[in-house]
């Protein structure tokens, strides 16, 4: 088997197609808003889509959204699964411009480099991003690799109605990204996902680069208040069906609950709408979401069933309805001890501690987790930002991932079948 000579990515052209990517959906100030599969969603996905047509890779896109472009591998091995590598390119309504892109981005540096260097490996290289893995407007987040991995059903996906009206198949017809190929394709040999940390661990230690052994679990739950609207001048206390106090009750104890379990405990309400949201009206209804995070299963479960019990013995003495929807539930998921493994020697190879940890935030490695050996690389967030339009990463950082990533990928794509 041929030998691979050492390969160098290059830091200014990641860097020119990150701040290239930057500008499509970039909000005034800084930052980025491509929600899923919207204009500027579909803007971004062009300009991606172009970037691997110009590298020569066959592109492919499947039916709900999801785009894989291929390096072929040599030839007489063409039969082998690819090695995949990529995330996504939408972005929350304050992305920054790392979250996701760099990790696309950064997949097509690694090919650009085999490309320039006339290296074809084993098996080829697959450069993928996936639809909606932010959730921000459609939910659960992850969607386009969970449909991937066969974890949601197409249709099901294709039916679910975003929190301003459209559904994911009228979305993604709209934008013209309802793709012929079937979910699924390419079955992949194993994956590997570059991406910023999100988190201050390895900023905060003085660390370059982390090897990720698993994602922590995720619950989201959507509750609906339904109380009765009434004069905030004349309706005495005692008379009221307040569904905003009620809310507002419940996330403070959302709130007070991850204080009081400690530890790896998450827990978020980052969206309350009231209703009719007025000074001088007593709000009929409240709709907000809990999201709640834990690297342990069982105690996400208990932190979920004391939610649910509060918000029901808080609906009852305030005399308003409750009710709930599931959102989004994934269990914690640990990843493929040869893949982190491989991480880690290729990180120590240039001199660098590896530190493993797990991941915070979601990510669609969790998900092609279920079908082929995954993990993840992360490199720092200054100050842990993310989800904030001054999310940052050092260059020199976002280069030595990338770095880090074409070296695994060759090892992966290299090894004997
Ligand atoms: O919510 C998450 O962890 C991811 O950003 N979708
Ligand atoms: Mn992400
Ligand atoms: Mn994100």
């Amino acid at each position: 088997m041929s030998t691979v000579p050492d390969l160098k990515i290059s830091p200014a052209r990641l860097m020119e197609s990150l701040a290239a990517l930057g500008q499509v959906g970039a909000l005034a100030g800084g930052g980025v808003n491509r929600l899923a599969l919207t204009d500027a969603d579909r803007l971004g996905r062009d300009w991606t889509v172009a970037r691997m047509r110009a590298l020569g890779m066959a592109v492919t896109i499947d039916a709900i959204g999801n785009v894989t472009a291929i390096y072929a591998g040599t030839a007489d091995t063409k039969d082998l699964a690819p090695v995949m590598t990529g995330s996504h390119i939408d972005t929350v309504r304050t992305g920054g411009l790392y979250d996701g892109n760099y990790g696309v981005l950064a997949g097509l540096e690694v090919v650009a480099t085999l490309q320039e260097a006339g290296v074809r490996l084993r098996r080829p290289i697959a450069v993928a991003f996936f639809t909606n893995e932010e959730g921000a407007r459609f939910q659960p987040d992850m969607m386009g690799s969970l449909v991937y991995v066969g974890g949601l059903p197409l249709a099901e996906a294709l039916a679910t109605r975003a929190t301003d009206g459209y559904t994911v198949e009228e979305e993604l017809q709209r934008i013209g990204y309802q793709g012929p190929a079937a979910v699924g394709c390419p079955v992949v040999d194993s994956f590997v996902e570059l991406h910023i940390e999100q988190g201050p661990v390895l900023h905060q230690q003085g660390l370059r680069i982390g090897v990720v052994e698993g994602v922590q679990g995720i619950s989201w739950t959507e509750f609906t208040i339904e109380g009765v609207s009434n004069h905030a001048g004349t309706t005495p206390m005692a008379l009221r069906h307040d569904a905003g106090v009620a809310a507002v009750r419940i996330a403070a104890f959302v709130h007070e609950l991850a204080l009081r379990h400690g530890g790896p405990q998450l827990a978020t309400v980052g969206s309350i709408q009231l209703s009719p949201n007025l000074i001088n009206v007593i709000a009929h209804r409240a709709v907000f979401t809990v999201d709640l995070r834990h690297t342990d299963e069982a105690t996400l479960a208990r932190a979920e069933a004391e939610v649910q019990a509060f918000a029901a013995q808080c609906a009852a003495a305030q005399g308003v309805a409750c009710s709930h929807r599931r959102l989004a539930r994934f269990e914690p998921v640990v990843f493929d001890p040869m893949v982190t493994a491989l991480i880690a020697q290729e990180t120590q190879a240039l001199g660098l501690p590896a530190l493993r940890l797990p991941s915070g935030a979601g990510h669609d490695a969790q998900m092609l987790a279920r079908v082929c050996p995954s993990g993840m690389i992360f490199v720092p967030s200054v100050n842990g930002l993310s989800h904030n339009v001054n999310e940052f990463t050092e260059p020199d950082d976002l280069a030595l991932g990338a770095q880090v990533l074409l070296q695994v990928l060759v090892r992966l794509a290299q090894r004997d079948a």
